[in-house]
This record gives C-alpha cells, structure tokens and sequence, in this order.
C-alpha cells in the first residue's frame, strides 16, 4: 500500500515548463511609434527576476531590457520607446519548474 503511494507520486505530472500563449506586441505585429508597452504571458508560473528579455535592433544590436513581473506571476513586461524598424524580443524564462525556454517576437514599428 505504501508502495502504491509513492508510486502515484512519483507518476505525478511535474509542472509545464514556460510557454508563451499570448504577448503585445504580438508576433510580426506593426506598432505605432512611441511609447510600446511590452507584455509576455505564459501559461505556468515564471520566476520573472531570474527571466531575461533582450531587444535586437533593426542593426541587429542586442540590448538587455529591464523587465519586471506584473500583476499575475505569468507575465512578464517592460516598455520601449524605439525608433521605427524591425525589431525582435528575445525572451528566455525560468518556470517554476526549474526548466529554461527561450523565444523570439519579431514586431515592427511603424513611421507614423
Ligand atoms: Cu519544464
């Protein structure tokens, strides 16, 4: 019986690693210029000072931008104020369940 029972512990799903399901800008969108407030969702838990997100300039530069976790402890965020071009934000977070994924979300700004 209490064999059993460690069993069915140990088979116990772990938890999902970080998957982005929804973020602003969203993937190849076209933003106006000016203030872009970013905003990354996953679908666990992230652990959002030990996550990191890096901007790729149009010259294919990358800077590290200062995020922050937001209101619910699935999302990350950080503003931007770009000039027009293509751009990408390079994500990489840890979930809670100690697994590391990475991404990219190509946006670009628009002139007007
Ligand atoms: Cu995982």
């Amino acid at each position: 019986m209490r064999l059993a029972a460690l069993f069915t512990l140990l088979a116990s799903p772990a938890f999902a690693h970080a998957i982005l399901i929804d973020s602003t800008p969203a993937p190849k969108a076209h933003v106006h210029s000016g203030h872009v407030e970013v905003a990354l969702r996953y679908n666990s838990r992230i652990d959002a000072p030990r996550s990191k997100l890096t901007l790729i300039r149009p010259d294919h530069s990358a800077q590290r931008l200062a995020s922050h976790g937001a209101e619910t402890p699935d999302v990350l965020k950080t503003t931007l104020d770009l000039p027009p071009g293509d751009y990408v934000i390079r994500w990489q977070v840890l979930a809670i369940d100690g697994h590391i994924t990475r991404g990219d979300v190509p946006f670009t700004i628009d002139a007007h």
